[in-house]
């Protein structure tokens, strides 16, 4: 069983609506249960021209094997309307293995750690929500610096029920 975090990101078709579906969905992946969830947070798209995104982050308890887990997010995400039509296009729904366990992978498919979480308030704030703030990430970084280092991107932290 491996402490898996998960960050979700949405910028198209109610996004707040689109990662509430996406936690029921990531609840009924088999050998898998959804541990908690941050609150959800505003910013604007790092691709300009793009609507806003609203991202979380989910801590996820799986004895999924990595790959297994990313076939099962991807099949979220395509449950959601996720079209694949540009690299960095807007999304319906983006399911991205931040960190699993303490595991570093780096396959063609799945790097872990994500590409330049460390760099993304709309990933560390979320994930300082749920993990402890001694955590180190398998590449280096702790995540009480990250805090600190990474630039905040005008991070709203929302309420919407
Ligand atoms: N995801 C991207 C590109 N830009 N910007 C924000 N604010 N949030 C995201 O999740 C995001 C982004 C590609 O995955
Ligand atoms: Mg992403
Ligand atoms: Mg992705």
């Amino acid at each position: 069983m491996e402490r898996i975090y998960i960050g979700m990101g949405s910028n198209i078709a109610a996004p707040n609506q689109q990662l509430c579906n996406a936690i029921e969905a990531l609840a009924l992946v088999p050998n898998t249960t959804v541990a908690c969830v941050s609150t959800f947070y505003q910013s604007d798209s790092l691709l300009p021209g793009q609507p806003r995104y609203t991202n979380a982050v989910a801590a996820i308890d799986s004895n999924l094997a990595p790959l297994d887990l990313l076939d099962a997010l991807q099949a979220i995400e395509n449950n959601q309307g996720r079209e694949r039509l540009e690299r960095w296009g807007p999304r319906t729904l983006d399911l991205d293995i931040l960190l699993f366990g303490e595991h570093l992978i780096d396959k063609p498919r799945l790097k872990v750690p994500h590409y330049q979480m460390q760099l993304r308030a709309f990933v560390i704030y979320p994930l300082a929500e749920l993990a402890p703030a001694d955590l180190q990430l398998p590449n280096g970084p702790i995540l009480r610096v990250l805090l600190t280092t990474c630039p905040f991107m005008n991070l709203e932290r929302i309420r919407f029920t």
